[in-house]
């Protein structure tokens, strides 16, 4: 009887080297190759340029491929235990990488049937970094980006976003991985936060960081990510300002405004009702949410409205009638907030989102409610959680640590204990020596 075999790729970058690794393994047997769903892939790479369907028709047309089917994660262990291959092939150089927790369940799995690992000698001389970063400025063209969003939504239950509020940030939401039950995790996107743009900048979270300064901080993103970006808007201005921004930003490549229903003099949602904030009136919202809408070239650029019922405590009621109105006035996204310890005002509206809500994201930002699970709002409805401000939380303490470090000692080597070795941090971003 023939040896059966199975390699998983993603294909999005196809070289000969892949096809040395396809020519290997069809040499052993009949061969089955796994291609990476788009999740798959988007979950340890990035967003793969080609669809599933064109990476799958790729390799479906390959001498020696036999068949083709999903892989729905990096890890194989599904696969093999329905194909029950006398093969598995790959590269050498998954050992000791990311992937090497994978490599080891593909060995143990194999084991189960008396399968074997095959590993071929890596192919030296493809500079997949090279390739990589042609594909990253295809992928950070502003086309590309601002339907990320979008597509993930369709892709992901639970789109994961953290913010960023300069370069250094966004580089850490574009590349921090953790490997967790045998998957990578990563976040899907950047929040563009109000308040941490204005602390970097030193200034109160007032809307006194205006909207050319906010573009610069998305541009100084931008040039070194290619996840995609939703801006908080605060209160989207004056429409006839807003009309322009949505206009600006859409054309940036920018995927997502949310404004939140408030008006006058805005103040951070988390002070709630211990400082003076109005909430604009239904009609007045919903006049600018239609007006950004009729600005708007493209359906691929979301204009997501932001109720402000409970943080003011105007009650679920009023939260109920404004998410309708403004679902009716064309927002493509509600955000509902609130600054409760307990998520239970959250669920409430959930649930009652969900009679009317009619497949419109939902979004959550739980600054408050830091205790719930990612499974629990997607089990409520959620399709957006924004983790709104932990990194500029996380620099300023350690930050301040060391400037205290250098005034107790009156030198530095105490402070060099705790902080980045001067040789990590000048090799931390490439291109520098
Ligand atoms: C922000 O991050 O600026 C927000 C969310 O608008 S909150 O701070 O909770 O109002
Ligand atoms: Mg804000």
């Amino acid at each position: 009887m023939n040896k059966t075999v199975y390699i998983a790729i993603s294909a999005d970058i196809l070289h000969h080297g892949h096809i040395n690794l396809i020519n290997k393994a069809a040499e052993l047997g009949e061969l089955t190759v796994g291609v990476l769903t788009d999740e798959a892939v988007a979950s340890y790479k990035r967003y793969p340029i080609l669809t599933y369907e064109e990476r799958y028709g790729i390799i479906a047309s390959i001498k020696g491929v036999q068949q083709v089917v999903p892989q729905s994660s990096i890890d194989y262990v599904e696969n093999l235990e329905n194909l029950k291959p006398d093969y598995v092939v790959h590269g050498d150089d998954w050992i000791g990488s990311i992937q090497s927790k994978v490599r080891t369940r593909v060995i143990d799995t194999l084991k189960l049937w008396g399968g074997e690992l095959v590993e071929i000698p890596y192919t030296q001389g493809v500079s997949i970094d090279k390739l990589n970063s042609v594909l990253q400025k295809e992928g950070v063209m502003p086309e590309l980006r601002r339907k990320r969003l979008k597509q993930l939504l369709k892709l992901k239950p639970v789109v994961r976003v953290l913010e960023a509020h300069n370069g250094l940030s966004g580089l850490v939401v574009e590349n921090t991985k953790v490997i967790k039950d045998e998957k990578i995790e990563s976040f899907d996107a950047m929040w563009l936060s109000s308040l941490t743009d204005s602390t970097a900048k030193g200034k109160p979270d007032i809307e006194l960081v205006d909207m050319t300064s906010r573009i610069s901080t998305i541009n100084e993103i931008m040039e070194v990510t290619s996840k995609p970006i939703i801006m908080d808007g605060d209160t989207g201005g004056q429409i006839e300002h807003f009309v322009y921004n949505v206009k600006t930003l859409e054309r940036m490549g920018v995927s997502a405004i949310i404004i939140e229903d408030k008006i006058g003099l805005k103040k951070n949602s988390l002070f709630g009702t211990e400082v003076v904030q109005t909430q604009d009136t239904i009609e007045h919202f919903c006049e600018k949410i239609k007006a950004g809408r009729q600005a708007a070239q493209t359906d691929e650029f979301m204009i997501i409205a932001r109720l402000e019922s409970l943080i003011l405590r105007q009650g679920m009621e009023d939260a109920i009638i404004r998410a309708k109105a403004y679902v009716e006035a064309g927002a493509q996204g509600i955000m509902i907030h609130s600054r409760e310890k307990t998520p239970d005002e959250i669920f409430e509206f959930c649930e009652k989102y969900q009679e009317f809500g009619a497949n419109i994201p939902l979004v959550v930002v739980p600054t408050s409610f830091n205790q719930v699970y990612e499974k629990e709002f997607m089990e409520h409805g959620v399709s957006i959680v924004i983790y709104a401000n932990h990194l500029i939380r996380s620099v300023y303490p350690a930050m301040k640590d060391t400037a205290e470090l250098i005034l107790t000692n009156e030198r530095c080597y105490e402070a060099d204990r705790d902080i980045m070795p001067i040789k990590e941090v000048l090799t931390l971003i490439p291109g520098g020596n």
